[in-house]
């Protein structure tokens, strides 16, 4: 996914670099100064530098998509109105790599602790697994809430789990 969203993101830039070169080329208006040849280089050197360096800061993996080889699965279901944890209990301090899917329509899966502060949150869609990655630093009970309007029971969407210190 993040390989296919990288060269999605490659071939934009291009054709935006081509956009920019073809204005900067453009032989109508007034002419142009001496310097302007130096100018324009400069400007579209500063352009595929810049480019660059915006891809590498915000396409390199990503902390909550990419999980370690001694990540714990917790598979969640969701459905009009109900969620489904195949674990209600999660060992504080391991990396969790929740799969995340919907039987029917589109869900919100929020994960908010007992300050009811949202700590993770992806989409549950349906016929696709989405996965997030989450350690959790602080043991307790959080719940689970639907984040997407999902028709009259929506608000019925919760669950709960316990963060607890020492079990695995
Ligand atoms: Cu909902």
């Amino acid at each position: 996914m993040q390989t296919t969203i990288l060269l999605i993101t490659l071939v934009l830039m291009a054709a935006t670099l081509a956009v920019i070169l073809r204005a900067l080329w453009a032989t109508d208006g007034p002419p142009p100064s001496e310097d302007a040849p130096k100018t324009r280089t400069r400007m579209i050197w500063g352009l595929v530098v810049f480019g660059v360096i915006v891809s590498v800061a915000s396409l390199r993996e990503w902390p909550h998509t990419s999980a370690g080889s001694d990540a714990m699965v917790v598979k969640i279901s969701s459905g009009q109105w109900w969620w489904d944890t195949d674990t209600t209990e999660i060992p504080l301090g391991q990396q969790i790599e929740f799969h995340v899917t919907s039987e029917d329509v589109n869900h919100g899966l929020g994960i908010y602790d007992s300050n009811m502060r949202l700590v993770v949150q992806v989409q549950a869609m349906p016929t696709y697994t989405n996965k997030v990655v989450h350690t959790f630093d602080t043991p307790g009970s959080y719940r689970i809430l639907c984040m997407e309007f999902c028709g009259i029971a929506h608000h019925d969407m919760v669950s709960e789990f316990e963060v607890l210190e020492g079990s695995s």
